[in-house]
């Protein structure tokens, strides 16, 4: 096969949903057959499967893909709980399966008193505690820097789907940090996962004693998914999702602040806004907690049959929960109040929902939510490079016959 041919059918597939560095790794695992078969995929998003090792576990058929994350399409969801199969996945290397009966999670540091070493059945055995909680990757919503500001961030082009709402179970990460003995000279918690890179973030030692912390062993009443990492991982209701460490390996209490990927180079602030100076040794404003927000669970755009519809959404805040949420039809020049369907729990989302009379041609909703705190969705976004946080007022576009 030519260059040119070569190029051209790289071509073709990349018009099936492919980006040209995933093809390229198909090409070099598979040759020009794993390249036709990625052409035989449907054009755009969906199902495909291929014929090298994909970094999650999960059939991508429900779901957005993209090189290594699988994204919800949120009008699949309905209830408060995401079901597991639904369940966004943000893998930065293969899943790893893990073997429950050889798996041990060591506690370490200069800030306890002495390392110890669990295995699963013993942080089975510590008192479980359960919190529903939403997880939401920080780059969710990424891809609408370019569409709604006209700046490209770097990064996977997320639209809204990189976030989900489950009961997290398993033992509070004090309970299982008390095993060790804290000494009253720790800083932070840093939490090491067993894939490949030993993807880790750490956290302040208060945010890692509070309560709602867990070390989490069940996800919706279920042994972690391997997708979501089998067997143990950290649950930071609030934080966003890279401070939730999928398959935990090591727990490291230090006296001395971590510095590592995850807090200096990457799920950082950079910007004109976040002075570097202001930061060193990172890059710019470390990320913890999320933001305000609310996504309709409709596709983009969507359609509807003209007439009453009742149209549903997930609203969030790491503030407590949404209280209130409104809706426009005219571009914001008047706003409505949606209702918040219950259950209101603290940690978890909100769904919400209005009535609209859909009358035929295109149109553009906006939702905006206001947390407990005050906190309210903003008009204009404050750009950062790698394209975090991104919460403003979303248009979604809305196409009636
Ligand atoms: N070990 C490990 N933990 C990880 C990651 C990872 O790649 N490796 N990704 C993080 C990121 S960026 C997010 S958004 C969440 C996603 O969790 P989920 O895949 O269960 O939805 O896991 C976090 N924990
Ligand atoms: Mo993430």
């Amino acid at each position: 096969m030519s260059n040119e041919e070569l190029a051209a059918l790289i071509q073709r597939a990349q018009e099936h949903g492919f980006s040209r560095r995933q093809l390229l790794k198909l090409f070099a695992a598979g040759g020009v057959g794993a390249l036709l078969a990625a052409c035989e995929r449907p054009p755009g998003p969906g199902a495909a499967t291929l014929s090298v090792e994909l970094p999650w576990v999960k059939d991508p058929g429900p779901f957005v893909q993209h090189p290594t994350n699988l994204e919800t399409r949120l009008e699949l969801l309905d209830g408060v709980i995401t079901p597991n199969e639904l369940f966004f996945v943000r893998n930065h290397a293969p899943t790893p399966r893990l073997n429950a009966s050889q798996y041990v999670v060591r506690i370490t540091g200069d800030a306890v008193e002495r390392e110890v070493e669990l295995t699963l059945a013993e942080l089975e055995r510590l008192p479980s505690e359960s919190v529903v909680a939403y997880l939401e990757c920080a780059g969710n919503w990424r891809g609408f820097w370019l569409t709604e500001t006209g700046r490209v961030a770097s990064g996977g082009q997320w639209a809204r789907g990189g976030v989900g709402c489950a009961e997290w179970s398993g033992p509070t990460l004090a309970s299982v940090l008390a095993l060790a003995g804290v000494r009253d000279t720790a800083v932070d918690v840093d939490v090491i996962g067993l894939d490949d890179g030993a993807f880790s973030r750490a956290m302040p030692i208060d945010r890692a004693l509070d309560p709602t912390t867990l070390v989490a062993t069940r996800m919706n009443g279920e042994p972690l998914p391997a997708d979501h990492g089998y067997p143990a991982r950290t649950v930071v209701p609030g934080w966003v999702g890279s401070t939730s460490v999928k398959w935990i390996g090591e727990i490291r209490v230090t006296s001395e602040k971590v510095w590592s990927k995850n807090n200096t180079t990457s799920y950082v602030l950079i910007g004109d806004d976040w002075p570097a100076a202001e930061y060193a040794p990172a890059d710019g404003g470390p990320i913890t907690t999320g933001v305000v927000k609310s996504a309709l669970a409709l596709p983009r755009p969507a359609r509807l049959d003209t007439g009453s519809h009742t149209l549903f959404g997930f609203a969030y805040s790491p503030q407590g929960p949404v209280i209130r949420v409104q809706w426009s039809a005219d571009g914001g020049g008047s706003w409505q109040e949606a209702r918040i369907l219950d259950p209101v729990l603290p940690h978890a989302w909100q769904r919400f929902a209005f009535e609209w009379d859909a009358q035929q041609g295109r149109h553009t909703l906006l939702t905006r939510a206001t947390d407990t705190g005050g906190n309210v969705q903003p008009e204009e976004a404050r750009f950062n490079e790698k394209g975090y946080l991104l919460n403003i007022v979303l248009p979604h576009e809305v196409v009636v016959s």
